[in-house]
């Protein structure tokens, strides 16, 4: 897989005109349509023939289009593990672009991949946005669904933007970013018509037309809100959390959970699957938190057990027979530390 600069990747998206037909593949979250949009804009802008779909791990959406008719493919903010998932699908006859903001490992050959992970954490929209230059209220939108805005590597991209429409973060999450991400959970069923109504929004203003969508979310995330609430246990001074049912929003609620209980360690268990593996996750707001080293050494000795995140926000896999024992450690970590 040859990899190719931001420089390079800047004239392969020059030379797309109005012979092409181009097919972009993005994630189905918050950066992945802000890509996504970017690029549809651009290839529009160029006279080319452009569809989208929005994929993460299943592949019926990708299976409905007719792959080979698509000369050029974009392929952007999925993760290079799911993406081999779907790879065969797509060939050497085609010319595929492939970015992302988290480790590129291998991929078929052919494929041209644009790696920026040595900038640190960026998420793809802010990489998109710097590649294309349009619209970056929406750049930045989705740079702040994967948590970019906590990483300094972003702060002169995101003082920017915000001086631009001279809002507060907090101001442009809750006018802006926030109305964007409820909008394609609104439409998880129909991510097609989700990416419609937001590629045709053309300035800041405009976002109120997602309100609509955006009210009935939040309705639905407090009353799931609240009945977290209703399973709370509080044990010296952490806040364990229990989903009774499957929650499409658990992401955003336990983000907003997190900000809600400021500087307060919060865990959250979700239902168990078919094969007894429980998901977990924690927020700490807390400024030196530390929740890899925590866990990992929570985890000690645990078998069969995965950690992925960051030093306020984890997420790990963990069997059934190990959650209260995983539990005990964590407690007691946590009061030493
Ligand atoms: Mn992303």
């Amino acid at each position: 897989m040859p990899k190719i600069t931001f420089q390079e990747t800047k004239e392969f998206l020059e030379k797309i005109d109005s012979n092409d037909n181009v097919l972009i593949v993005h994630h189905n979250d918050g950066d992945g349509f802000a890509s996504g949009i970017i690029l549809y804009d651009w290839c529009v802008y160029k006279g080319a023939k452009v569809d989208e779909v929005a994929y993460s791990s299943n592949a019926s959406n990708i299976d409905k289009f007719q792959i080979s008719e698509y000369n050029k493919v974009i392929i952007c903010d999925i993760n290079y593990v799911r993406f081999n998932l779907i790879a065969d699908r797509f060939s050497e006859k085609q010319k595929v672009f492939f970015t992302d903001h988290s480790r590129i490992g291998d991929l078929p050959e052919y494929i041209l991949v644009l790696d920026e992970t040595n900038k640190g954490y960026v998420p793809t929209s802010k990489t998109i946005y710097e590649l294309i230059e349009t619209k970056p209220w929406l750049a930045l939108s989705g740079l702040i669904e994967d948590s970019g805005d906590i990483y300094p590597e972003n702060k002169e991209f995101v003082e920017e933007i915000l001086n631009k429409y001279e809002m507060s973060i907090e101001e442009f999450k809750e006018k802006v970013a926030r109305k964007i991400t409820n909008t394609i959970l609104h439409f998880k069923n129909d991510y097609p018509e989700a990416f419609k109504l937001i590629q045709k929004i053309n300035s800041i203003e405009e976002i109120s037309s997602l309100e609509k969508y955006s009210k009935l979310i939040e309705y639905e995330m407090n009353n799931q809100m609240i009945s977290l609430e209703n399973n709370l246990e509080i044990i010296e001074d952490i806040y364990f959390y229990k989903y009774t049912t499957e929650s499409p929003y658990a992401k955003q609620i336990d983000t907003k959970m997190g900000i809600k209980n400021e500087n307060i360690f919060c865990v959250f268990e979700y239902p168990r699957d078919e094969k007894d593996i429980v998901h977990m996750t924690a927020r700490y707001q807390y400024e030196n938190a530390d929740l890899i080293s925590l866990f990992e050494k929570s985890l000690m000795g645990l078998e069969e057990t995965n950690i992925r995140g960051y030093p306020k926000a984890v997420s790990i896999h963990i069997k059934k027979e190990n959650v209260e024992k995983f539990k005990a450690n964590l407690i007691k970590n946590f009061i030493q530390h």
